[in-house]
């Protein structure tokens, strides 16, 4: 079919205009029509816009979002509010849907056994049948990305067809434009595609009427995701979880990694040098308050490619240009630099927030809420309840801002560099209140992968379902994790081990608790772990060998506390965190067990670590006739 013709048809229809049809025309790339072609027959939108990197059609899209009130205009210059769908406390779209999100398995094909799947040809039935007329009456907007820097082997390039004004503006802040990066692909096929409806809408924000029928189906045979019935941005957004479902897929059979990581450099007091980290920690762990701890220079907050450079080291890309960040407890005091850029004029989108004389307010804001204005359930008043009496919050606990990274004072100047940042160390982090300290490095590489193989975080508001249940999550990936995960960490072994230069791994736990419940360790406290590793990395400090790892010395934390912080850190406190609890470590052993026994060909290095430290760790309960150690115990023989 000559899909060019078809698609100059729809200038006749009155579908595209001349101006939108020479825009596609231009990019000469026979798929991009073909995919237009194939999802405008099936959406049927009764117009089609498409986006350039222009200014005039970055401006189309800001202002049409206001006029189609999926955001509407607060009392900041530049900010605006967009609320996703809610029916219940438990049925609603303000988070992503796990349930929901399939991947589509070819005949015969890997099932990921942590992920939900479906049989290929019928998950394309039914999706492509909820798909039908989705668009109906409403403007698809098409748009042109590139992930990661432009020019830069990092870089993939990305279609999006979306008929949310949100998802559209969304990601205008949180990616670069590609529409003439796509003019260079040279009518390559190589690049993903997202099509994404929120469907039938109701009321006033409006917001997505069919939850039921939400599907969030990932292609990996076509590298496409189809997305519908939803607006939350972690569904909605093709660039974010989506693209990094296909990326993973990618990198798996290639050289090199994609990760849910943050990129930050750090930045010691008085040492004047910039060391690259990455890390990974489950939704709502301290990610992006870890990249934009004070005095620090954020690269990315989510999502990192990685390539092995000619200089030896690992390279990482921020694949986004922006934050999606969680807004609960940012507050002036734990989340200075955020809260500083989420109250002054900039262009942001707040969502699911609660919302006052055109003023937003969020959990832990550090301010008292209004009793009532307009949340995500609608009219909001005090001691409101769902229709199953659960209680309303003023706002969502996963409730979110969009802002672009350019906006604020500690963006690294190396955002944008093709060759990515040379990294120093990674981190992995999770939700642990009784199991791991606060900060650990790894013996060696492979004992850096068996650390971010081994994250478990108690749940959170991120994904939909109870919180505060404990879940094994490798490298904070599970939910992304398209490949078997024996193969996704060979590859981690592969890669390292070809490095000459190759990263440090620690572990950070930032939610240590008493006995009664208490966290051990102030919100800013994380700055001294991240501090005291990047020392490690560049020969500044001693440590302590354990059986799980190193842990510092606490001198050296004393003196960072002091120093960076201004704050006395006492041995007492050092000696509670710093301890190591042989029983809970031995209890999460044997559930790390249980969980790589679920999985096919785990690596050897794996068990070969898993054993040496069950064995360790009772040897050195019964040497020292207890089950929690002291660190200065490790001195004593
Ligand atoms: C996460 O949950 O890991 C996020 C937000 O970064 S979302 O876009 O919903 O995935
Ligand atoms: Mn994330």
């Amino acid at each position: 079919m000559d899909y060019l013709k078809e698609i100059e048809g729809y200038v006749t229809r009155g579908l595209l205009s001349e101006t939108d049809f020479e825009k596609l025309n231009e990019l000469n790339n026979k798929k991009v029509l073909h995919i237009i072609h194939q999802f405008v027959d099936l959406c049927n939108p009764s117009k089609l816009t498409v986006v350039s990197d222009s200014e005039e059609d970055i401006t189309y899209v800001r202002q049409n979002v206001v006029k189609k009130h999926e955001e509407s205009k607060l009392n900041i210059n530049g900010h605006t509010v967009h609320f996703d769908g809610f029916v219940t406390m438990s049925n609603h779209d303000q988070a992503r849907d796990k349930g929901n999100t399939k991947i589509l398995i070819p005949k015969g094909g890997y099932k990921p056994p942590a992920l939900n799947t479906i049989d290929r040809e019928e998950g394309l039935e039914e999706i492509l049948k909820i798909m039908e007329g989705c668009m109906k009456g409403k403007e698809c907007i098409i748009r042109f990305f590139c992930l990661g820097p432009k020019n830069s082997k990092f870089s993939i390039l990305s279609l999006q067809l979306t008929d949310s004004l949100y998802v559209a503006h969304s990601e205008d802040l949180l990616y670069r434009a590609g529409y003439e990066e796509f003019k260079k692909l040279n009518n390559s096929e190589d690049f993903f595609y997202f099509i994404h409806s929120a469907g039938e809408l109701t009321g006033d924000p409006p917001v997505t009427k069919n939850l039921k029928n939400r599907r969030i189906y990932v292609d990996l045979k076509e590298s496409r995701v189809l997305s519908v019935n939803n607006q939350y941005a972690g569904n909605s957004l093709g660039l974010k979880k989506l693209a990094l479902r296909l990326a993973i897929h990618k990198a798996n059979n290639e050289d090199w990694l994609t990760e849910h990581y943050f990129i930050m450099g750090v930045c010691p007091k008085g040492k004047n040098r910039v060391s690259y980290f990455a890390g990974a920690y489950p939704s709502a762990c301290g990610k992006t308050s870890t990249a934009m701890l004070p005095g620090q220079q954020i690269v990315g907050d989510d999502i990192a490619y990685l390539r092995s450079w000619g200089d030896g080291f690992a390279h990482a890309a921020n694949i986004e240009k922006g934050i999606f960040g969680i807004i609960k407890d940012v507050n002036q005091i734990d989340d200075p630099v955020i809260y500083e850029a989420l109250t002054t004029p900039r262009e942001t989108i707040f969502s699911n927030v609660l919302i006052k004389d055109g003023d937003s307010y969020w959990l832990g804001m550090g301010k008292d809420n209004p009793k009532e204005g307009m949340n995500f359930s609608g009219h909001w008043k005090a001691n409101k309840a769902d229709e199953n009496g659960n209680s309303i919050p003023f706002a969502h606990p996963n409730a979110r801002y969009t802002i672009r990274l350019s906006e604020l004072s500690n963006t690294d100047d190396k955002l944008e560099d093709p060759e990515g940042v040379p990294l120093h160390g990674i981190f992995y982090g999770g939700r642990d209140s009784d199991t791991m300290p606060p900060i650990l490095q790894s013996l060696n590489w492979e004992h850096g992968i068996y650390l971010g193989a081994t994250i478990e975080s108690e749940t959170t508001s991120a994904t939909i379902g109870a919180e505060g249940v404990r879940k094994s999550n490798p490298m904070a990936n599970l939910d992304f994790l398209v490949v078997p995960l024996g193969k996704y960490l060979k590859n981690h072994e592969k890669f390292g081990k070809e490095l000459k230069y190759c990263p440090k791994v620690f572990s950070t736990n930032y939610f240590l608790k008493n006995e009664d419940g208490k966290y051990l360790n102030g919100i800013l406290d994380k700055k001294i772990w991240i501090i005291w590793a990047e020392g490690r990395t560049q020969g500044d400090f001693e440590a302590i060998i354990t059986p799980i790892g190193y842990i510092p010395l606490y001198e050296d934390l004393k003196n960072l506390f002091d120093l960076e912080l201004g704050k006395l850190y006492s041995e007492t406190d050092y000696i509670e965190q710093f301890s190591i609890r042989i029983k809970n470590i031995l209890a999460k052993l044997e559930r790390m067990e249980k969980m790589f026994k679920a999985e096919k060909d785990i690596p050897e290095f794996i068990w070969t670590l898993l054993n040496k430290q069950k064995n360790d760790l009772i040897q050195l309960m019964n040497d020292k006739g207890k089950d929690v150690i002291f660190p200065n115990d490790f001195f004593k023989k």
